[in-house]
């Protein structure tokens, strides 16, 4: 079955899906694509043979889509999410499922009114190679007990909108998610640190370094290095420390170039660059459960809740610099199987 599907948001990750549809991914056609810019959806939906929409709602309830792909920006995400739910759709949603977790529990509510679950968070990491990996290493139990984690999330820049609060609800969200996966146990506190110096390359409203201190149930300690201007490319470090050994994220070279300079390897610049083969996984995975007529196995409402909670502590931190708990709810059962 060819999974007609109706794509919200034609920014800049909306674009890099829809160019992922159109060469990599099997069994699934972009039918429909939608956005508030009406130039914008009529050209795109012109180059890739879709029909344009400008209204989510409009677009969600048509018959030419089956399945819901959200690219739009965080504030809109709820009601969107919502309307494929009503109308049965299973839905993909970029991150943030919702910018606060007040939004993101109605969500969880209203998914396991449906008792099915439907949808699909883009957590991408989760997808990834690398992570994959290091996951089956922690699980083997050859490190031991796990005692320690060091990550780092380096953006070559970041644009003048990014924010302050971003740091810890648009960037150390992917760390927040992927610590729950690979340690599979919640996150109980954080606790922002500002470092005294910044760098001269970060706007004046940025504190850039920041690093972010996790505590998980166990008493696992995390730092996160969120350098968002660091300049020479996009880096992704993550280093599991051990009882019994260590494990981390190795270089993220495609390729090492040899000339009478030396031996150079090439260091990504986007994360869609980084993570491209994560990227083509996950909406891989997405369309294969929509064609199989499947529930999503994918991050799911309920992760989104949980990464909300945590930045929320995050965003209070930010504040004050003070540790703050982050108190999870029992988890429906929807989500533990
Ligand atoms: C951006 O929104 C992303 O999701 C990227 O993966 C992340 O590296 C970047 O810091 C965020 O701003």
């Amino acid at each position: 079955m060819t999974v007609k599907i109706g794509l919200i948001g034609l920014g800049m990750i909306g674009r890099d899906h829809l160019q992922r549809f159109s060469s990599v991914i099997k069994n699934a056609k972009v039918t429909a694509v939608c956005d508030i810019n009406k130039n914008t959806a009529d050209a795109v939906a012109a180059e890739y043979n879709a029909t344009a929409f400008y209204d989510a709602e409009e677009m969600i309830n048509s018959e030419l889509v089956d399945a819901v792909f959200i690219c739009s920006i965080g504030p809109v995400h709820k009601a969107q999410i919502l309307t494929a739910f009503n109308a049965g759709k299973p839905v993909f949603c970029e991150k943030p499922l919702t910018p606060t977790a007040i939004e993101a529990k109605e969500i969880i509510e209203a998914e396991v009114r449906t008792g099915k679950r439907l949808l699909q968070l883009g957590f991408m990491r989760r997808f990834d190679p690398g992570y994959n990996a290091l996951k089956a290493t922690i699980d083997s139990g050859k490190l031991g007990e796990i005692l320690l984690m060091h990550c780092a999330h380096r953006n070559a820049s970041v644009p003048e909108s990014y924010t302050l609060e971003m740091a810890v609800n648009d960037s150390a969200t992917h760390e927040i998610d992927i610590i729950r996966y690979l340690l599979d146990e919640n996150i109980v506190s954080v606790r922002v640190d500002k470092p005294a110096k910044k760098t001269r390359r970060a706007l004046p409203h940025l504190q850039d370094p920041l690093i972010v201190i996790f505590e998980t149930e166990s008493g696992v300690r995390i730092d996160d290095e969120l350098f968002v201007n660091c300049n020479y490319g996009y880096d992704i470090g993550c280093e599991v420390i051990g009882e019994d050994g260590i494990t981390a994220l190795t270089e993220q070279a495609l390729t090492t170039t040899r000339t009478q300079h030396g031996n150079s390897r090439h260091i990504t610049t986007t994360c869609m660059e980084r993570f491209a083969t994560a990227y083509d996984r996950e909406v891989q995975n997405f369309v294969d459960q929509v064609s199989a007529g499947a529930e999503m196995t994918g991050p799911s409402s309920w992760d989104g809740y949980v990464v909300a909670l945590v930045c929320d502590a995050g965003l209070a931190s930010l504040k004050d610099g003070e540790k703050h708990a982050v108190n999870i709810p029992e988890c429906p059962a929807l989500y533990r199987q």
